[in-house]
């Protein structure tokens, strides 16, 4: 197997005949050349074989509904990594179209000798992963790049609640949380390939919705990505546990559009973080958000295949929701309104229109925005499937397990429990603004995002 990657993060999906041609490494959740475990696998196994070594990346247009928005920073950002593999000598090929043909031709162009894939729960991920498995021979093997503990061992079912699931985390943590060794210059050269593209002509050609304009920040790719970790680490984390719900402050660490797109390794975050000088509280509640609760939102997408629908709610809050279907609602919203932020609630409205206007909305107002949804909207398959398309419209870290899983706890109780009843929400967990107003100064948060 492979000298550098730990075996366990590593799955062979299939075996077969191996071809004469290169290793290539089909990249698409981890589109980074540093710290890539699905990388350093497929370099050892072209090392072994002598083999040159190839990445591809397969773009596909009207992904999930993402808009210019998204499709610009990932589009920046790999650019960046392209030109960072060509140093070392591994061509990233960019395919375009369905991955369950697009990848199988350029393997069979390629005579590929095995394809390794990185590991991402989402339904898309997974029928376009079965889709290449069904007309390929080669070996093809996955390898789970993102999460520190690879999903499939971190529990062998879905957890009900980060308490279940924290033990498992840190049982596991010091045999995954470690360094990363260098991708290696490599020694087997595959020759011409056509250069990437232009960014902008790319952009061109994809049949996506101008309507999101790109965001001027954060800056794309993985040599920012590295400067907003190194940033946050000198100046932000210390104070993260008593600022990051404060919408006044920039207490958050602004990483996740980077590990979205996989620009930044989480177990590089988690690496850095756990060794930098800061108090230990510090380090220990941004740990548990990096670690915890994004893997547990792993976990959640990768055992409930209903992750985006009411039916994956567990059955308390289905029949809390459903026994208070018919309460009378006090406000309704269509989702042009709400999308237009034209609602009775100025925090709310400031709440959206970050979102639409900076592509990441607080992540502590993101709980009270899907709450509202759900309060102004007819009935909770409506609430859910609007939040999730204002969130994956407008978020540069939407169209992630993190979102569904956000919205699924705001809306349907996942990973959280039962409390008091109330109309419409029955047991699921109340915010109100006035608690909110209680907690945090909201006044230049309001200035910053009037109308
Ligand atoms: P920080 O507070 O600096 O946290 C660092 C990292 O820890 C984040 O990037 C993320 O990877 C992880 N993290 C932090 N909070 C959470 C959480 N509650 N659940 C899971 N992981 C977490 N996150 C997304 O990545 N994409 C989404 O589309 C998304 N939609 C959300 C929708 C709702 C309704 C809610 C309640 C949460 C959503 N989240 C989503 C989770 C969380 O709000 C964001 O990850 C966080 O605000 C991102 O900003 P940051 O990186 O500056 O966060
Ligand atoms: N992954 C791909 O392999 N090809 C794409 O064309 C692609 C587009 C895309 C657009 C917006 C977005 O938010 C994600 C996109 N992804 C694409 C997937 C992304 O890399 C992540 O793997 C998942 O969205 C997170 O699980």
């Amino acid at each position: 197997m492979s000298a550098r990657v730990h075996p366990r993060r590593v799955r062979r999906l299939k075996g077969g005949p191996e071809g004469p041609g290169p290793v290539v490494y089909w990249l698409s959740r981890d589109q980074r050349a540093r710290d890539n475990w699905a990388l350093l696998f497929a370099q050892d196994l072209a090392l072994e074989a002598a083999r040159p070594l190839v990445a591809v990346f397969c773009l596909v247009p009207a992904f999930l509904g993402a808009t210019r928005r998204q499709y610009a920073f990932m589009l920046r950002g790999l650019a960046q990594t392209a030109a960072e593999l060509a140093r070392h000598r591994i061509p990233l090929l960019l395919a375009e179209g369905r991955p369950e043909e697009e990848i199988p031709r350029v393997l069979a162009r390629l005579r590929a000798r095995a394809l390794v894939t990185d590991f991402d729960p989402l339904r898309i991920k997974r029928e376009w992963k079965a889709g290449v498995l069904a007309r390929v021979p080669l070996p093809v093997y996955e390898v789970d790049a993102h999460n520190l503990i690879p999903c499939w061992l971190a529990s062998p079912h879905q957890e009900w609640a980060a308490y279940s699931f924290r033990p498992k985390v840190r049982r596991a943590l010091p045999e995954f949380l470690t360094d990363f060794p260098d991708l290696e210059p490599h020694p087997h050269p595959f020759g011409e390939v056509p250069p990437w593209p232009p960014v902008e002509d790319v952009l061109a050609r994809l049949p996506v919705d101008p309507g999101v304009e790109e965001v001027p920040h954060p800056q794309p790719g993985e040599v920012a990505a590295h400067k907003a970790l190194a940033d946050f680490i000198a100046r932000r984390l210390a104070a993260y546990p008593q600022d990051r719900n404060d919408p006044s402050r920039q207490g958050q660490s602004g990483l996740s559009p980077y590990l979205h797109f996989g620009q930044l390794a989480p177990q590089r975050a988690a690496w850095e973080v756990y060794h930098a000088e800061a108090p230990p509280e510090a380090k220990e509640t941004f740990l548990e958000e990096l670690i915890v609760r994004r893997e547990l939102s792993d976990n959640f997408c990768y055992y409930q295949p209903r992750y985006d629908q009411v039916a994956g709610f567990p059955a308390w809050a289905r029949k809390t929701l459903d026994d208070h279907r018919r309460d009378p609602r006090e406000y309704l919203y269509s989702r042009e309104k709400l999308e237009a932020a034209c609602t009775h609630d100025d925090l709310w409205n400031a709440a959206q229109r970050e979102m639409v206007l900076t592509g990441k909305m607080h992540g502590y107002l993101r709980m009270y925005w899907a709450k509202k949804i759900l309060e102004w909207s007819p009935d909770p398959e409506t609430a859910l499937e609007t939040a999730i398309y204002l969130n994956d419209r407008y978020e540069l870290d939407g169209r992630d397990p993190n979102g569904y899983v956000g919205i699924a706890w705001s809306i349907g109780g996942v990973h959280d429990r039962a409390f008091a009843e109330r109309p419409v929400f029955g047991k699921i967990r109340y915010m109100s603004r006035q608690s909110l107003a209680r907690k945090l100064d909201l006044r230049d948060y309001l200035l910053r995002f009037a109308p």
